[in-house]
């Protein structure tokens, strides 16, 4: 746990006391403060009174008179659609409200740094798709090539949760716009920025506002490299901005569709092949054709930013090549659940959008595509550039025959359930097809997450193969 710096003996206020708002909370005790914690929910609380928190209705008048802070969850709206009741009640209180990604960066250094021979770094990953990945596999290479690493942040774990990082210690952390919004410190070492497509448009009032919450990692802190992918209108401004020059290698530009040149630092991947320029020249290639937890376009820019994040910190593009193939991938995203008589049975349930939900269109031929559930805003065209790979989809959730509508020219299968899907996906699948989950929807008409929907096709899976 990471002790909360600069509150001693003054009341925080915290709200939400999920994965995020507890561990503020325990950690705001460990470094001294006073957590007067609440929740909607009273199971919540119990939970927190159990660990014996203090709990008080900050929705009441006064309930701000004494707090010095508020800290939010990220699932809490502090803006849009409308600012939680809270929330707003502390800014007409002029109480300063943060988040424990704020804490995080405000209270990192501790007095052992003093006697480091390398200051801990923190790379922090943003962006619509792909962040969870990137993060995971930076991780990853960076345990397997022997340096202490901790992995934290959207990904599920809160970031105070972590333990103090020791002499050369790497901090990973996943950062989703919620976070990055809110947050009053951000200052990263290293930041990236995978890419960006319409998601959580409702909370930050449009596009432009969901991109501001992204860009406040690197204008608010400055970290020292910044590592841009360059494949949407938004990082080309956002790497031309942070860069003095297309020389200045502060700035690593990342690409998944283009042969980026010349004299700055450049990481693309084309038709497999993961390419490394820097002052115009070639540092390193890699082959990532056989890669399976690696496969597609979408985890070929992985691939770049996890690369970039690595050699900012000195690793040797041999051992970055190694620790790519032992990696064992996500649960959820490209997840490779069986293969069985020439099929295989794909989970990328993180596809909740429309964007992610074609890059695995895009990674795979021969589709049985099991999609649908709750429709975000923005509509289902731009996967019309998937439909070539797909043979039938198998659409569920509860409004499934409204999202059949929306894909004019693919052969679709009202199904509903998982079960139904799973099943007449698996009876149609002929050897070489792929049975693909990506909904392109939430899943919460149907199920609490979308690790529980990607639980339930792996069921579903596992039932039709001891069937057969
Ligand atoms: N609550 C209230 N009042 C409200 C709304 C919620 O009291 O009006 C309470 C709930 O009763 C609950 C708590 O707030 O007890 C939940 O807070 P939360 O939704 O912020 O969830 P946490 O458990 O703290 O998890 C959060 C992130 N959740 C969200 O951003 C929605 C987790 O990301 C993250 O892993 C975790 O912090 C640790 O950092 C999840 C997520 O869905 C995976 N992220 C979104 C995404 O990836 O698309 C952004």
């Amino acid at each position: 746990m990471i002790p909360v710096q600069g509150f001693d003996g003054q009341n925080v206020a915290v709200l939400g006391l999920g994965r995020s708002g507890l561990s503020a909370a325990r950690s705001l005790r460990d470094g001294g403060a006073v957590p007067i914690c609440w929740d909607d929910s009273a199971a919540a609380r119990a939970v927190a009174e159990g660990e014996g928190l203090t709990c008080r209705d900050l929705s009441k008048p006064g309930a701000f008179d004494d707090v010095a802070w508020l800290i939010v969850s990220p699932g809490i709206p502090h803006l849009y659609p409308a600012p939680n009741p809270v929330i707003a009640a502390a800014w007409a209180a002029g109480v300063p409200v943060d988040n424990d990604i704020g804490l995080f960066f405000q209270s990192l250094a501790g007095q052992a740094w003093d006697e480091f021979d390398t200051i801990p770094k923190v790379i922090a990953v943003t962006g619509s798709n792909g962040k969870s990945t990137t993060a995971a596999l930076i991780h990853h290479i960076l345990t397997a090539s022997g340096r202490e690493s901790q992995l934290a942040g959207n990904i599920g774990r809160g970031v105070l949760d972590i333990d103090p990082p020791g002499n050369g210690g790497v901090v990973v952390l996943e950062l989703s716009s919620y976070q990055t919004d809110l947050a009053r410190a951000l200052t990263p070492d290293v930041a990236v920025f995978t890419n960006l497509s319409p998601d959580h448009l409702d909370r930050h009032a449009g596009l432009g506002g969901y991109f501001a919450a992204k860009r406040r990692l690197f204008a608010e802190g400055g970290p020292d490299r910044a590592i841009i992918g360059v494949d949407e209108d938004e990082g080309r401004y956002m790497a031309n901005q942070l860069s003095a020059g297309r020389g200045d290698d502060r700035v690593i530009r990342i690409s998944s569709a283009q042969k980026l040149s010349g004299p700055g630092w450049d990481v693309f991947a084309l038709k497999g092949f993961l390419s490394e320029w820097r002052k115009g020249k070639q540092v390193a290639s890699i082959d990532l054709r056989q890669i399976k937890s690696l496969s597609g376009e979408h985890n070929h820019q992985n691939a770049c930013a996890a690369y970039a994040a690595c050699r900012t910190l000195g690793l040797a593009p041999r051992q970055i090549e190694a620790a790519f193939a032992s990696f064992a991938g996500l649960p959820h995203r490209s997840q490779i659940i069986a293969e069985r008589g020439g099929v295989t049975f794909v989970n990328d349930s993180k596809a909740t959008n429309v964007d992610s939900a074609l890059k695995a269109l895009l990674a795979f031929r021969n589709i049985r595509w099991i999609c649908g559930g709750l429709q975000k805003e923005g509509g289902l065209e731009p996967l019309a550039a998937g439909f070539g790979n797909v043979l039938r989809a198998y659409v569920i959730g509860r409004e499934a025959s409204a999202f059949a509508l929306g894909l004019p020219g693919v052969e679709t299968e009202i199904c509903t359930t998982m079960q139904a899907a799973v099943a007449k996906a698996a009876a149609d699948a002929q050897p070489g097809d792929t049975v693909l989950l990506a909904p392109a929807a939430a899943s919460f008409d149907q199920y609490d997450s979308f690790e529980k929907r990607g639980e339930d096709f792996i069921a579903q899976v596992q039932t039709v193969a001891e069937r057969s």
